[in-house]
C-alpha cells in the first residue's frame, strides 16, 4: 500500500515506471520472489494477464513487441521461470523484437550464495539479451527501467532481462519518477538517398527485399508508393509477409523455406539489391547461397536500424544507418530520374506470385490444409491476424494465404516451436475486434497449449487450427531425407484435441475432410469461445509439393546410386 508521504515500496515504482513509458498489458506467471511488484498491480490500469507457462507470458510479450514495436512486457519467478522463459527472450533476440522480462531475484544479503532458485542472471541472457541487468538500489528504479526501455527499441530492437532482488523491492523510499521514453529514430542523410537515386537510375534489374522490424503501416504505405513510382518488384523475407500487400500489383513474393523458384532466379539475376530492415539471415538467404558473402554479386543497399549489422556479413555497396520507418519517410521525395528499363519486369514478377500461390496443390489424404489456407484467405477480412510456430505445416500458410496489412501475420523467424497460440492470444487481447487464427502443428500446438486455459479464463476466443499429422514432420522429413527408413523419435501419439478444448471449457470440432472446414470455423465463431478444430492430416503430405514415402525413396534411390559408384 502506498503512504502519505510520497514514499512508495521498489514495486509500486517499478510498476509506476511501466505505466509511465505506455504499457497497457503485462504477461506473467507469479512468483514469491516478486510479490511486492505483484502487489503494487493490484492498483493499476495495466492488464495483468496469468499464464500457465512462463514460455507462454514471454511469447504473448513478445508478440506485442512485435506487433506494436513497443516493448512486449512479462514477469517470471526466479531460476525456473526465467528459464523455462527464456524460449520467448530468444526469439525477441532473432527476430529484432522489442520485450523486457522482469525476473524475481533472491534478497541482496544473500546473494551468490546459490540461495534457492537463485541464477545470475547476467551470466544466463549474456548472450541472448541485449542487455541483463539487476537492480540493486530502488532508488535507481526509475532510471534503469527508462534505460531498459530505450535498450529494447533502440537500433535493432531486442530482449532486456531485468533481475528484482526481493527486498529491494519491499524497500520504501521517495524517489522522482522517469518522463516517457520515446523509440530513437535514425534517419537517412541526404547524400545517401540522392546516392540511392542515382543507383537505381544506372540500374537495370532491381528488387527490393522488405524484413525485420521497426516498420509501422505509414511506413508500409510509403514503401508501396516509393515502389509503384519506380515499378519496383518487392518481395519480403522470411515471415515477413505482412511488410507488403502481397496483392499490389509490385509484390513478387518472399523468400522463406521452400520459396518460389522464379523468385529466386529474380533475385540471383538482380543487379541491384534494396534490403531494408532486414538482416538477410540464414533462411532468407537460402542457407547464405543467395549473395556471396562477404561481396555480394549485385550492388547491394542495405538500409537497418542497427549500425553494428551493417557490413556485418555482407558488403554493402551503399549501407543506410536508419529505421525503416524513417527511411520510408524519406522515400517521399525520391523519383525516378530517367526512363525505367525494368518496367515489364514488375508485372511478371507479380505474375509469378500469384500463379504460385493461386491453388492449392494436391496432397494424399481428404484433408487438404492448402484447401483450407485457401479458403481463410478467401473468407476472412483483411484486418484477420493470422499466428503461427514451427512446422511443415506452417509452408502451407507461407505460401497460399495473403498478407494485406501491417502486423497481420505473428509468426517467428527464429522457428520456435510453441510460438503461434500464445502470440496469438495476446493478439485477441489487444484485438478484441479482429479474427484471430492460430494455425497450428500438433507437435507445436503442445508445446504451449497449456495457456488454453488462459485464452478461457480471459475470454479469448482466439481459432486454433490442429494440423495433426502424428509426426515432428518436419523431422521426420529429414530423416527420410538423411537416413531413409530410420524413423526415430518423431512419431507422436496425440491426444483427442477435441476433447482438450472441451476439458479446458472451449470450443473443438474435427474435420476429416476438407469440404467440413468452413462449417467447423463457423460453429466455432459462433461459439464464442476459444476454439481448436483438429484436422486429421495425412502424414504423407508432409509438404505441399512432396510425400514422405516419396522423400524417402529418392534417398533411398540417392544411396544405391552412391554404392554402385563407388
Ligand atoms: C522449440 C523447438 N523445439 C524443436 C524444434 C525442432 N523442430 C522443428 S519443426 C519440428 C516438428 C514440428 O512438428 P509439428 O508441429 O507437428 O509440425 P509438422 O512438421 O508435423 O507439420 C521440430 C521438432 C523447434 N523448431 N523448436
Ligand atoms: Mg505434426
Amino acid at each position: 500500500m502506498r503512504g502519505t508521504d510520497n514514499a512508495r515500496t521498489g514495486g509500486e515504482i517499478l510498476v509506476d515506471q511501466l505505466s509511465i513509458h505506455g504499457v497497457r498489458h503485462v504477461f506473467c506467471v507469479p512468483g514469491e520472489s516478486y510479490l511486492a511488484a505483484l502487489d503494487a498491480f493490484h492498483d493499476s490500469t495495466i492488464t495483468l494477464t496469468v499464464c500457465r507457462h512462463e514460455s507462454g507470458a514471454a511469447m504473448m510479450a513478445e508478440a506485442v513487441g512485435k506487433t506494436t514495436g513497443l516493448p512486449g512486457i512479462c514477469f517470471v519467478t526466479r531460476g525456473p521461470g526465467a528459464t523455462n522463459a527464456s524460449a520467448g527472450i530468444h526469439i525477441a533476440r532473432q527476430d529484432s523484437s522489442p520485450v523486457i522480462m522482469f525476473v524475481g531475484q533472491v534478497g541482496r544479503q544473500m546473494r551468490d550464495r546459490e540461495a534457492f532458485q537463485e541464477l545470475d542472471y547476467r551470466a544466463v541472457f549474456g548472450s541472448v539479451a541485449k542487455w541483463a541487468t539487476e537492480i540493486d538500489d530502488p532508488a535507481r528504479i526509475p532510471e534503469i527501467v527508462s534505460r531498459a526501455f530505450h535498450t529494447a527499441c533502440n537500433g535493432r530492437p531486442g530482449p532486456v532481462v531485468v533481475a528484482l532482488p526481493e527486498d529491494m523491492l519491499h524497500e520504501r523510499l521517495a524517489v522522482p519518477d522517469a518522463t516517457a521514453f520515446t523509440p530513437a529514430e535514425t534517419s537517412p542523410g541526404a547524400a545517401e538517398m540522392k546516392r540511392l537515386q542515382e543507383m537505381l537510375a544506372s540500374a537495370k534489374r532491381p528488387i527490393a527485399l522488405l524484413g525485420g522490424s521497426r516498420w509501422s503501416a505509414t511506413a508500409c504505405e510509403a514503401f508501396a508508393h516509393f515502389a509503384e513510382r519506380f515499378a519496383l518488384p518487392v518481395a519480403t523475407t522470411f515471415r515477413r509477409q505482412y511488410l507488403f500487400d502481397n496483392l499490389h500489383a509490385c509484390y513478387a513474393g518472399d523468400l522463406g523455406i521452400g520459396p518460389n523458384p522464379k523468385l529466386l532466379a529474380r533475385v540471383k539475376a538482380a543487379d541491384m539489391v534494396l534490403l531494408i530492415g532486414g538482416r538477410m539471415s540464414e533462411m532468407s538467404s537460402q542457407g547464405y547461397t543467395l549473395f556471396d558473402i562477404p561481396e555480394p554479386r549485385m550492388k547491394l543497399v542495405h538500409v537497418h536500424p542497427g549500425a553494428e549489422e551493417l557490413g556485418r556479413i555482407y558488403h554493402p555497396t551503399l549501407a543506410i544507418h536508419a529505421t525503416p520507418t524513417a527511411f520510408c519517410a524519406a522515400l517521399e521525395t525520391q523519383q525516378p530520374l530517367k526512363e525505367i528499363p525494368w518496367k515489364g519486369e514488375v508485372a511478371a514478377a507479380h505474375a509469378d506470385y500469384l500463379a504460385w500461390t493461386d491453388k492449392a496443390t494436391q496432397v494424399p489424404g481428404p484433408v487438404n490444409l492448402g484447401e483450407i489456407v485457401v479458403w481463410l484467405r478467401e473468407n476472412l477480412p483483411v484486418d484477420a491476424i493470422i499466428a503461427n510456430g514451427a512446422g511443415n505445416f506452417a509452408g502451407w500458410i507461407h505460401r497460399f494465404y495473403r498478407f494485406r496489412k501491417y502486423a497481420t501475420h505473428v509468426a517467428p523467424t527464429s522457428g520456435s516451436m510453441g510460438y503461434g497460440f500464445p502470440a496469438a492470444v495476446a493478439m485477441k487481447l489487444l484485438h478484441p475486434d479482429r479474427p484471430v487464427v492460430c494455425v497450428a502443428g500438433d507437435g507445436d500446438f503442445l508445446m504451449t497449449g497449456q495457456d488454453f486455459a488462459t485464452a478461457v479464463q480471459y475470454k479469448l476466443p482466439v481459432i486454433v487450427v490442429v494440423a495433426d499429422n502424428s509426426l515432428y514432420g518436419t523431422i521426420r522429413m529429414h530423416q527420410e531425407r538423411d537416413y531413409p527408413g530410420r524413423v526415430v523419435a518423431t512419431s507422436l501419439t496425440n491426444p483427442d484435441f477435441v476433447a482438450y478444448a472441451k476439458a479446458f471449457r472451449g470450443f473443438g470440432a474435427i474435420v476429416e475432410k476438407t469440404a467440413d472446414f468452413p462449417a467447423a470455423f463457423a460453429a466455432a465463431q459462433q461459439s464464442g469461445k476459444p476454439a481448436i478444430i483438429h484436422l486429421r492430416i495425412d502424414p504423407e503430405a508432409i509438404t505441399p509439393a512432396a510425400t514422405l514415402s516419396g522423400i524417402r525413396q529418392n534417398a533411398l534411390a540417392d544411396a544405391k546410386h552412391a554404392t554402385h559408384r563407388s
